[in-house]
């Protein structure tokens, strides 16, 4: 950009500038931009929905959606006048919904409010968004060209790659997003862990595991919250979150497509790894929408040694 750019200016346009400078292609920065808008509405719904502030009616004393189906229809909404989405799909809706004319370059997954179950407790919870350059029942190293989140907390921060590293925006009071960290990159080791599931439920190859993490001194942090769990080792720089294959549940919790393969691909372009302790997650084909696979995600040390437990069996 120009010399002489006052700072307010040279912050109104970071978020584009550092896709533009970045060398993202001219729709994907739109598209990117779009969806980094709608977590503002989002996050509006958020505080005028939330039970402590509005009840559980609006003031012409309509039903109020849930808080997931508000922000799934705030988004499609938004992606489907963007000119850039072909197809759209969310943990809301069970089908990939035709948004666009039939042309359009962009193919848009969606956790639309991921933690919800956790709002009324006034702790983050996030959006989850994945792009995708061709249908997305593929593997995602394949098919993904973006990836964002963004975290509903004391601020609202936006975390994106489109394949040129990981960036945080903060959401500033002028309702701009300016960056706050470029290039984010995780330490090869970490200090903290972030543990899904019930001890109880967990393998015993994977307990041997968790064992091995809290010998060497690693931290517990878990909130309930995906986006904040995972956000919070990417800004430390190191650790590792889990949500393993459970005694009764085999596949895990966590949702591949909607949850997963946005982060993985965000966590690789930190120099992180993403694993379902065998297999990368963008390695592993979508088969169909709702496909849970177990996570294993973070520095590279702990992803590997997580693989190592699991094989010994
Ligand atoms: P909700 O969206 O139902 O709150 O679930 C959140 C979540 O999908 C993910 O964000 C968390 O990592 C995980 O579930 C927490 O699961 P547990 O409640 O079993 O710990």
């Amino acid at each position: 950009m120009g010399e002489g750019i006052s700072d307010y200016n040279r912050c109104i346009i970071d978020l584009r500038r550092h896709m533009w400078l970045a060398g993202v292609e001219v729709e994907l920065r739109r598209l990117i931009w779009q969806i980094a808008v709608t977590g503002k509405y989002i996050s509006a719904k958020i505080h005028e929905s939330n039970r402590k502030l509005a009840g559980f009616r609006n003031i012409y004393g309509e039903e109020q959606l849930s808080l997931d189906r508000s922000a799934d229809e705030i988004l499609k909404i938004q992606l489907q006048f963007s000119g850039f989405v072909r197809e759209y799909t969310s943990e809301e809706s069970d089908s990939v919904i035709k948004i666009g004319q039939g042309d359009e370059k962009y193919f848009v997954t969606a956790d639309p409010l991921d933690g919800s179950s956790l709002v009324d407790t006034n702790l983050s919870i996030g959006t989850i968004i994945g792009i995708h350059k061709e249908s997305i029942f593929a593997e995602g190293r394949k098919t993904m060209v973006a990836a964002m989140y963004i975290t509903y907390g004391p601020l609202i921060t936006m975390v994106y790659t489109a394949g040129h590293g990981v960036h945080e925006f903060v959401l500033n009071r002028e309702g701009e997003y300016v960056l706050s960290e470029e290039n984010i990159t995780l330490k090869e080791r970490g200090s903290i862990y972030s543990l899904g599931g019930l001890r109880k439920d967990w393998t015993p190859e994977h307990l041997r595991y968790v064992e091995y993490l809290e010998d060497t001194g690693y931290k517990l942090r878990y909130s309930g919250g995906f986006v904040p769990d995972i956000n919070q080792i990417l800004i430390k720089k190191g650790g590792i979150f889990t949500y393993p294959a459970l005694k009764k549940s085999p596949h895990g919790k966590l949702r591949l497509l909607f949850e997963l393969q946005p982060v993985a691909f965000i966590a690789e372009q930190a120099g992180g790894l993403a694993t379902d302790g065998k297999k990368d997650i963008l390695s592993l084909k979508v088969e169909e929408l709702n496909q849970r696979c177990p996570i294993y995600i973070g520095s590279r040390f702990e992803v590997e040694k997580a693989r190592e437990f699991l094989a010994k069996g």
